[in-house]
């Protein structure tokens, strides 16, 4: 490898012997634009307005949320995994998040939003097909 790049890169003015010195140069600086390019890639959806990612893991069972509060902070974006349990529940709320996402029982729904707007708000079971439904309460804290 050495001898491939000498040949190329000799020249009758280049005595000093430099070649070897770029090709490292040069992988260097391929290893650290790759670096900064997993960097950029790993930290771009939660940095770019400030935010941390949150994930939480929310269960709907016999009317109730688990957990029944979300605590985030203001911009993080929130990745929420909504399972229902026993039988079909929603996970809803209403402005400014304006979300509602529907699981079947022993099934999930995924989503994430941002958490742009401080306040306490209600999460709620918006499916009408039982009237207990409506007692299911949790409550998204955004500080
Ligand atoms: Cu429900």
């Amino acid at each position: 490898m050495d001898g491939l790049a000498t040949d190329r890169l000799a020249s009758p003015s280049n005595g000093s012997g430099g070649s070897p010195m770029s090709i490292r140069t040069r992988q260097s600086a391929v290893f650290a634009t790759l670096a900064a390019s997993v960097l950029l890639l790993v930290s771009a959806a939660a940095q770019e307005q400030g935010g941390q990612v949150r994930e939480f893991s929310v269960t709907g069972d016999h009317y109730a949320f688990s957990p029944a509060s979300i605590p985030v902070n203001r911009n993080d974006l929130v990745k929420v995994t909504f399972t229902a349990k026993d039988m079909p529940h929603s996970f809803t709320i209403d402005g400014p998040y304006r979300i509602s996402k529907r699981s079947n029982a022993g099934q999930s729904v995924t989503f994430e939003f941002r958490a742009d707007q401080p306040g306490n708000f209600t999460i709620y079971c918006a499916l009408s097909q039982d009237p207990k439904c409506s007692d299911m309460k949790g409550t998204l804290q955004v500080r």
